[in-house]
């Protein structure tokens, strides 16, 4: 049997819970060796990788992967909340019994990593010294060395993180077994899969994955999940799927931070990395905290609201990220970024990467290139001539510091102070450029409120909107009542709080289906607006459902918009807006003991609708 102890010993690893738990672990999975994994190994694993084919080079310092054909992506459904208390259970968060899912997880485990080593990885979700550090630390026990490879890339990783804990045994437990990918019946009724946070024990147990989304705990499951009920245990945070970003007025040289949430395919990371439109670059810079997650607090000394981004890394979707979309995206992987590419495509001569919306045609000369399954592109049958060379959820995993707009101050502990909240959705008509919320209790309904429209039949009714509160649908920890009466009670603790707003780049024109905004860079303008909305330098125009600019309030410069298209963003369609509040009644009905405060914001904006007519 693999002797623990001399591997923990010899990696200085002394903290003996941790030393227990590794353990523990390592004999019910029956890995054949164990290794501790910090930063300062990656040279080195990388190298092993290459070695055994595990990832390709792709252009100098950056690597290629591919995954099993049947693991590309989260699985929602396979996906528990587990607690020893029912009353944990929620609409959202898969509850299920401690009782029931540890033992079951642990008979999958057992003996499935036979033959592997298991890799340690002692993490922190946060920068050292943070105010939320106990909630931050984790030890991920992975049998997989890309995920190793990745956990480097997306947390801080080593040893020291661990050894240094002011409580030794306070640390997430994650543990992931990849399994046999080639039979565990994904997505059939004899789905292998399980992906559980035992969330009252701190344990997450991942069985049956090494896709990113299931496999790198310290993101979704820790970040999100453990740490969204970790918050609303302690009553101290909140964990959300936001975005967080900075602007600068270099003429005042003030500050503001926005942060925000935005269901997938709404362009939360494109935002995040946005620089400047070139006529308000002079004035303006904003800066990059983070794509995908924000903790927030309140800070005791001055009251206000701190954000923090957890992670160290992007695990960006690689699909239309281009020069247009998102350039610094671009150069956070360029070559020398140490940036590992999952699923795209890949050219075995030239070691070159692609994918859809890269550019606007695939490379012309085929000669090397695979899709993310492994076909050559020249040997494709006449069926597949035309499917896509990338999966559509391939990704980019680099760290922060690559990123070219990274705010010089990301990495501070405290995090930093929130000016304005924002959620949006991707809503072809009703929804306006933006429309700012003063009130709490509206700010939070809207946030639960917050949608994306079906994007292909299967997934819902034309019109109605694909629910996600917060962003937070697939993450929800907790029951969603509770959620809500917790972000009542930790922004209304807050002596000045932020500014809400909702936000939208995506209305149609509904004869040609234009975009009547032109979208990316230009996005800073009507945030510009928000924070000057909050400074009290513009009034705006109030709507039954919050504030929105007056076309001169904007700043324009260089915007090409017509003035009709100008008009319909910044108008509000009563009736579509009525119809709206009869599916969010709807909704909210679901969540048990919902805080009376948001059924009365919900009766505020319908009936201010209602006097609209
Ligand atoms: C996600 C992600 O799945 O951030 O939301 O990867
Ligand atoms: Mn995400």
């Amino acid at each position: 049997m693999v002797d623990v102890h001399a591997a923990l010993d010899s990696a200085g690893l002394k903290n003996v819970h941790v030393r227990e738990y590794v353990q523990y672990w390592a004999e019910l999975t029956g890995a054949a060796r164990v290794e501790v994994v910090s930063a300062s190994d990656d040279a080195r694993l990388i190298s092993e990788a290459l070695a055994e084919g595990e990832i390709l080079p792709a252009g100098e310092g950056c690597y290629y992967s591919r995954s099993y054909a049947k693991d590309t992506a989260r699985s929602e459904e396979r996906t528990v909340v587990a607690t020893s208390n029912p009353a944990d259970k929620g609409v959202y968060n898969n509850w299920h019994p401690t009782a029931e899912m540890r033992p079951l997880l642990e008979e999958r485990m057992r003996g499935a990593s036979a033959g592997k080593t298991m890799y340690v990885v002692p993490y922190l979700m946060a920068p050292s010294g943070s105010p939320l550090e106990r909630y931050a630390a984790g030890v991920e026990l992975t049998d997989c060395r890309t995920v190793a490879l990745h956990m480097i890339r997306m947390a801080r990783v080593g040893v020291h993180y661990i050894e240094e804990l002011a409580d030794p045994d306070s640390f997430v437990r994650a543990v992931h077994v990849t399994g046999d990918l080639e039979k565990l019946g994904q997505g059939t009724p004899e789905d292998q899969r399980y992906f559980v946070t035992i969330a009252d024990e701190r344990t997450i147990l991942h069985f049956g994955s090494s896709y990113g989304g299931n496999a790198l705990l310290g993101k979704i499951a820790h970040g999100l999940r453990q740490a969204a009920y970790d918050g609303w245990a302690s009553g101290e945070f909140l964990a959300e799927q936001f975005m967080l970003i900075g602007i600068t007025d270099k003429v005042t040289g003030r500050r503001y931070h926005i942060c925000g949430g935005f269901p997938s395919a709404s362009g939360k990371t494109n935002l995040a990395m946005m620089l400047a439109p070139d006529e308000l670059s002079d004035r303006y810079r904003v800066d990059f905290y983070g794509d995908d997650i924000a903790w927030l607090r309140v800070d005791p000394d001055d009251g206000k609201i701190y954000g923090l981004n957890p992670e160290f890394g992007v695990f960006g979707v690689a699909k239309d990220t281009n020069e247009t979309t998102n350039p610094t995206a671009l150069k956070a992987v360029a070559p020398g970024t140490g940036t590992l590419f999952t699923n795209v495509a890949y050219n075995d001569e030239t070691h070159e990467v692609w994918w859809e919306g890269r550019t606007p045609k695939p490379p012309a000369d085929v000669t090397g290139w695979r899709d993310w399954t492994g076909t050559l592109i020249s040997e494709r049958v006449p069926e597949d001539a035309d499917a896509p060379w990338a999966h559509p959820n391939s990704r980019f995993t680099t760290t922060l510091a690559n990123v070219p707009n990274i705010a010089p101050d990301f990495d501070d502990p405290k995090g930093v102070p929130i000016d304005a909240i924002i959620f949006g959705g991707r809503a072809s008509d009703r929804e306006p450029l933006i429309r700012a919320i003063t009130d709490l209790a509206e700010g939070v309904y809207d946030g639960l409120t917050l949608g994306a429209e079906a994007t292909f039949a299967a997934e819902g009714v034309d019109g109605v909107l694909r629910y996600d509160p917060m962003s937070m649908r697939p993450f929800m920890a907790y029951p969603e009542g509770a959620y809500a009466a917790h972000w009542l009670k930790v922004i209304g603790s807050a002596a000045s709080k932020p500014i809400f707003a909702h936000v939208n780049w995506f209305q149609r024109d509904p004869e040609d289906g234009h975009y009547l905004w032109p979208g990316y860079r230009d996005n800073l303008r009507p945030l510009l607006w928000l924070l000057r909305l909050a400074e009290g330098e513009v009034r705006g125009r109030q709507t039954p459902v919050g504030i929105v600019p007056t076309k001169d309030e904007l700043d324009l410069d260089g915007v090409a918009i017509t003035p009709q298209d100008l008009e319909t963003i910044l108008t509000i369609d009563t009736p579509r807006w009525k119809e709206e509040m009869t599916y969010r009644e709807q909704h909210l009905k679901q969540f048990n003991d919902l805080p009376e405060d948001i059924w009365q914001a919900h009766r505020r904006v319908a009936a201010a609708l209602d006097d609209a007519d």
